[in-house]
């Protein structure tokens, strides 16, 4: 019998998470973290069922039926066995739930549930992502009728009863720059308010409300003048026909997710706030959804070096295992550390976010989180992708066969850095933010991460790096093309500086336990370095783009 390799095996996804479990043991108190481990565990089930059922069937993708047999317009999407699945496990599990519940935890515990339940969902995490946006924004603009008719299906415990909302914003005209929107509202002859136009990114069109950014009749041009709606898409178990599926989008990856264009004919719609203002009102989405960007961005990175690792052990070349092979041993290390970071960052985003909403985290901390949100989402969109890639190679070439559902992990994380606002469009956020203030704020929170006694030498890096990013601010200040220019350079630097400060709190949290890892991440994170700052005086641009 020839040679017959093992396929990479997968762990139990929440058991043998090597950085999920010790986080929530170190900053919950003991009761909420007791009461989080059912969930915890039956999402980690969940995944490696789903994971087995990846392995054994052939991949399926939703399919939009758009007539019925006698002619009628149906536009009905048959959905994959896990998206069917979406709204029993994100109800049973509390996955959106938790994250609205009355402790200054709850977004952690929420996110905590979203990093186990990604990748097993197909990505039905997008929806919730938005709902949970949603939800969030319903309530930043006070809207108490909208609140009181919508949250209880966004934030449901009952399957029956969930509801997902989608965010409609990007048009033909634009996704990054919305200013140009051609979306309308118009008032009817009762003074109902419909929505005509066309919605060229819908990724959840299955659902059953959306937040919409259109401009009312009659109102100026530019982005101020656009003013946000809630709507309705469906009317009982029909979908209401002013809602139009023209296709579903070919994708690069995500594909079990339904992406739609879609035109709206006279869809009602009610305004969130004044009839403004509209991007403003929309930020909590973006807020939220950039958070969960990033967390589901280090589930994916998680995964990618969990099978990697797993496979180094069991194949064999040039007469030992891989992981005994010392550059394939280093690579992968290389790939921890990153992910170290990554994962620190993007979970103190979301501790964060969940201290600010209840009141408890420093004025330092709110303004800090405005920067820390974008940067978490543009830095580790690119690190996974990256990483996914690095482990690709792991397993040579049958890292590029697609039956190994390796490829997947590459297709799929290319998506990070896109949606919810490029890594140029979030390195500009970073500088909006930067102009409300909230470099100062971030230096002072991510010293105070570093300040532990045993991680001195790195706080002295940390804090060399961030005041030459503050330098580069300063000096580009009256030379706003070239602030731009080096936008997404201060930006990774910065996301750099943060994550470093919150592995060197890691290492001063890990003396008491004696944990070594923790010094062996930083120190390699520091080694692949901070500074990511562009040189304006280096800069050649315009010779290159002849
Ligand atoms: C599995 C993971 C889950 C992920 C879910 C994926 C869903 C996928 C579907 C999509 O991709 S949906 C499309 C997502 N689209 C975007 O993310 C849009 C990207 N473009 C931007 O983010 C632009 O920067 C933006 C549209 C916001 C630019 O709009 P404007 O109107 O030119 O911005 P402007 O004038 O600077 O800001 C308007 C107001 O909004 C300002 O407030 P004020 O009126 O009070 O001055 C800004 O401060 C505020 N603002 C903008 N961004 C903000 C924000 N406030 C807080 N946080 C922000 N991030």
């Amino acid at each position: 019998m020839a040679f017959l390799q093992d396929a990479p095996r997968l762990a139990h996804p929440y058991r043998s998470d090597p950085l999920l479990p010790g986080l929530l043991d170190r900053v919950l108190p003991p009761e909420r973290r007791g009461a989080l481990d059912a969930d915890l565990n039956a999402l980690g089930d969940y995944a490696l069922l789903a994971f087995q059922r990846a392995g054994a069937g052939t991949p399926r993708q939703p399919v939009l039926a758009q007539w019925g047999p006698w002619g009628e317009r149906i536009d009905r999407i048959e959905l994959t066995p896990a998206w069917l699945d979406g709204p029993r496990i994100t109800t049973a599990c509390r996955v959106l739930s938790s994250g609205h519940a009355d402790s200054e935890h709850a977004r952690l515990e929420e996110f905590a549930r979203v990093y186990l339940y990604h990748l097993a969902s197909e990505f039905y995490t997008c929806p919730l992502a938005m709902t949970d946006g949603a939800a969030t924004a319903l309530k930043a603009a006070a809207n108490r009728e909208l609140m009181a008719r919508a949250l209880p299906h966004f934030l449901s415990g009952d399957p029956a009863s969930l509801w997902l909302s989608g965010q409609w914003m990007t048009e033909t005209i634009g996704g990054s720059d919305v200013s140009h929107s051609e979306t309308t509202a118009r008032r009817d002859g009762t003074g109902q308010w419909r929505l005509y136009g066309r919605k060229w990114f819908s990724s959840a069109v299955v659902g059953e409300a959306a937040l919409a950014l259109a401009r009312p009749e009659g109102a100026a041009a530019g982005n101020d003048a656009l003013a946000l709606f809630y709507t309705e898409t469906m009317d009982g178990p029909q979908r209401r026909p002013e809602l139009v599926i023209d296709r579903l989008k070919d994708k690069l990856g995500t594909r079990e997710l339904p992406t739609a264009e879609i035109h709206l004919q006279g869809l009602p719609a009610w305004p969130v706030g004044e009839l403004a203002h509209g991007v403003r009102q929309i930020a909590p989405v973006l807020n939220i959804t950039r958070t969960w960007n990033a967390v589901c961005a280090v589930a994916s990175m998680a995964r990618a070096i969990a099978l990697a690792q797993d496979y180094a052990r069991r194949r064999q070349a040039f007469g030992r295992p891989l992981i005994e092979q010392p550059l394939h041993a280093h690579t992968l290390a290389d790939m921890h550390a990153e992910f170290a970071g990554a994962f620190a960052l993007a979970f103190e985003v979301a501790h964060l976010l969940g201290r600010v909403e209840h009141g408890a985290a420093t004025d330092d901390e709110a303004a800090a989180l405005r920067l820390l949100t974008p940067l978490a989402k543009l830095w580790t969109g690119k690190l996974a992708v990256a990483i996914c890639s690095e482990a690709l190679e792991c397993f040579g070439g049958a890292g590029y066969i697609e039956d190994t559902g390796l490829p997947q992990l590459l297709r799929d994380a290319q998506v990070y850095p896109i949606w919810e606002g490029t890594t140029n469009v979030l390195s500009l956020d970073s500088l909006r933010a930067i102009g409300g203030g909230s470099l100062g704020a971030l230096r002072g929170v991510v010293a105070n991460w570093a300040s532990g006694t045993e991680t001195r030498h790195a706080a002295g890096l940390i804090q060399d790096t961030l005041e030459r990013a503050q330098h580069f601010v300063e000096q580009s200040a009256g030379t706003p093309d070239a602030l731009q220019a080096g936008a997404r350079g201060l930006a990774l630097t910065l996301a750099r500086c943060a994550a470093a400060g919150l592995l060197a709190r890691q290492v001063t949290w890990s003396m008491r336990g004696g944990e070594l890892w923790p010094a062996a991440a930083l120190q390699r994170f520091l080694a692949h370095g901070l500074d990511r700052l562009a040189a304006p005086e280096a800069d050649n641009t315009a010779l290159l783009l002849r």
